[in-house]
């Protein structure tokens, strides 16, 4: 009886903090639960440490809207992300953990002409990249999605939409607990409530990790801290170009479902889905201000519903159910920051906006080669900090239904 029980816990205990790693990671959301997990299954690296202040999977993983898709505008961006879709297509067989992957279909709407040139733009980006992108008129909008309303009666009514069939929803939380399943049966171990307070950086490069538990020398610190990435670089002396601030989202009671695609507009800013429990999952903008405030506030509700409901208005009378606030690190160019920095042996992985949790697998993949083999993956050249100083910005602005 003991043994069945063994073998169903997924988080192994860690043990004490050891004196030395030869990688830690800090921050144990999907980022740096998949960057040890790569470590471990490609290059072999199992003498790691994640460090997280709080419980794996309560930062941005676990506040996210949980869409996962590849249709991005920049070449480099949608290379990055399909790479991203094709790995978590074949995770839960890799992992050997149900994340209930559902691929049913990414509508990206447009409501003016000027919109419907972007998203053709972003189509012939994604199709020369073998992405699956089309746009698509109001009447195959209708096709698609029989239960949306494409009357003109509204505020912006409906021309058409960028349709990436790939496109599609994952268990957030269940991405976590896969990850953290097989890193802790790697050996990895997993520190929750292991707060950083500082590093040990001298003569320009980091030779370990101050924290609540005690000091750790290392070689590689990887910081994966999403929307505390800032606070954390600024413990090491580096400066990040990010500010933070807040997307809130909202989940109804659960209806009947009705909902198999995601239905997001760039003109109203909102994102709409239906889970596997049936409630609507509905989040809007980026709010305009920097912040750390995990509180949600009423105008966003407001807001959101008004527009949700001239898209769906059989949602009339359904109720709010939970309502939370996600930390999002922008950068300048809304593309991500990744890798090496002017401090040897301090990577980071942040600036990710809203974007993050859709890139987790690939972050994983590309991340740990750079730390094992100490060279750039090509996937994620276009991502150095230092791009800032050398004015090679990718604006991914067009990209999302936030204008960041
Ligand atoms: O880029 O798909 C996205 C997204 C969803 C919510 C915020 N950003």
């Amino acid at each position: 009886m003991k043994d069945i029980f063994l073998r169903k816990r997924v988080l192994q205990s860690p043990g004490e903090l050891r004196r030395h790693y030869d990688v830690v990671i800090v921050g144990g959301g999907s980022h740096g639960l998949a960057t040890a997990y790569y470590l471990a299954r490609r290059h072999g690296i199992t003498n790691v440490a994640i460090l997280e202040k709080s419980y794996i999977g309560s930062g941005a993983a676990g506040r996210n809207t949980t869409i996962i898709r590849a249709n991005y505008r920049t070449p480099e961006g949608a290379a990055f992300y399909k790479e991203s879709v094709e790995l978590y297509e074949r995770l839960s067989t890799e992992l050997g953990f149900n994340l209930m992957f559902s691929q049913h279909g990414h509508f990206t709407l447009a409501h003016s002409d000027r919109s419907l040139v972007v998203q053709h733009e972003r189509a012939e980006v994604n199709k020369l990249l073998g992405i699956s992108s089309r746009v698509i008129d109001r009447d195959e909008v209708k096709r698609l999605c029989p239960q949306i309303n494409v009357g003109e009666d509204v505020t912006w009514p409906i021309l058409g939409a960028l349709y990436h069939p790939p496109g599609g929803i994952i268990r957030h939380d269940a991405v976590v607990w896969g990850f953290a399943k097989q890193v802790g049966r790697a050996g990895i171990d997993i520190h929750q409530g292991v707060e950083v307070t500082g590093f040990d950086v001298r003569d320009g490069r980091c030779h370990g990790v101050r924290t609540t538990k005690g000091d750790i020398s290392c070689d590689v610190v990887v910081s994966a801290t999403a929307g505390w990435s800032s606070p954390v670089a600024k413990l090491a002396g580096l400066r990040l170009p990010i500010t933070t601030s807040i997307l809130q989202a909202f989940v109804t009671e659960p209806v009947k479902p009705f909902l198999d695609k995601i239905i997001v507009s760039a003109q109203m800013h909102i994102y709409v889905s239906q889970t596997d429990r049936g409630e609507f999952l509905i989040g809007a903008e980026v709010e305009p201000y920097p912040t750390y405030s995990n509180k949600g506030t009423f105008p966003f509700v407001e807001y959101a519903c008004r527009h949700v409901l001239e898209l769906f208005p059989q949602l009339h009378s359904t109720r709010l159910l939970r309502h939370w606030t996600g930390l999002c690190d922008m950068s300048p160019d809304y593309s991500p920051i990744m890798g090496l920095t002017e401090i040897d042996g301090f990577l980071v992985d942040c600036g990710w906006g809203t974007y993050g949790f859709k890139a987790a697998p690939i972050v994983g993949v590309t991340l740990s080669e750079l730390i094992a083999s100490g060279t750039t993956p090509d996937l994620i050249e276009p991502f150095r900090l230092e791009r800032f100083a050398t004015d090679t910005l990718v604006s991914e602005l067009a990209a999302a239904a936030v204008s960041h």
